[in-house]
């Protein structure tokens, strides 16, 4: 089994809706186990402007499933909720991330695992933090000494606790 760290994004349609949705989704995977899904945080968008606010969430998974499995899961997911590839960092219904798979470096075509931007963004790494406060990078760097983790800057929590049952 690998700890597989998954980030969850929406700003179209019902998002909250959705992310509850694909949280369920991912607790049906085959063989797998979600063991945190953090609080529902709304996010100031970045990418292209005129878009809406994200809600953000980032869960964890033990599974067996390599990679690139995992990868045509989560796509699966996007795809049933009618998730559309129209514009680099747009609009989307649902974007499902894979952050973090075990240490591993994957980089491939189709794969690139730490997920190149996570870093930069304080809607992954403090959502991360919430249910893995110990995370790594695979070169060893704890996520809680980045300077991102400190700032909370354009992000709120909107619902708290676990499975956002508050
Ligand atoms: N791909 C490569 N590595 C990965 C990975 N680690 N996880 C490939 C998932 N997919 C990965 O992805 C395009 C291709 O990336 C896939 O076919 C897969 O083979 P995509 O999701 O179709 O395209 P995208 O999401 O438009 O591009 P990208 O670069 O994944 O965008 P991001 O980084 O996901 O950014 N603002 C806020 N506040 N909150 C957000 O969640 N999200 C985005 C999207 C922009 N701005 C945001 C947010
Ligand atoms: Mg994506």
């Amino acid at each position: 089994m690998i700890t597989a760290h998954i980030g969850l994004g929406a700003n179209l349609g019902n998002a909250e809706a959705t992310l509850r949705s694909a949280a369920a989704a991912l607790r049906a995977l085959p063989r797998s186990r979600l063991t945190g899904l953090s609080s529902l945080y709304r996010s100031a968008p970045i990418g292209p402007a005129g878009q809406g606010d994200y809600l953000n969430a980032v869960a964890c998974l033990e599974t067996p499933l390599p990679p690139h499995e995992l990868l045509l899961a989560l796509q699966d997911i996007e795809d049933r909720h009618g998730r559309l590839r129209l514009e680099r960092w747009g609009p989307r219904t649902l974007d499902l991330d894979l952050l973090l798979y075990g240490n591993d470096h994957i980089s491939t075509v189709r794969l690139t695992v730490p997920h190149p931007e996570m870093t930069h963004r304080n809607f992954v790494v403090i959502p991360l933090l919430e249910i893995s406060p110990a995370a790594c990078l695979p070169d060893g760097a704890p996520l809680a000494g980045l300077e991102i983790a400190g700032d909370r800057q354009g992000l709120a929590i909107l619902r708290s606790g676990p499975a956002w049952g508050d």
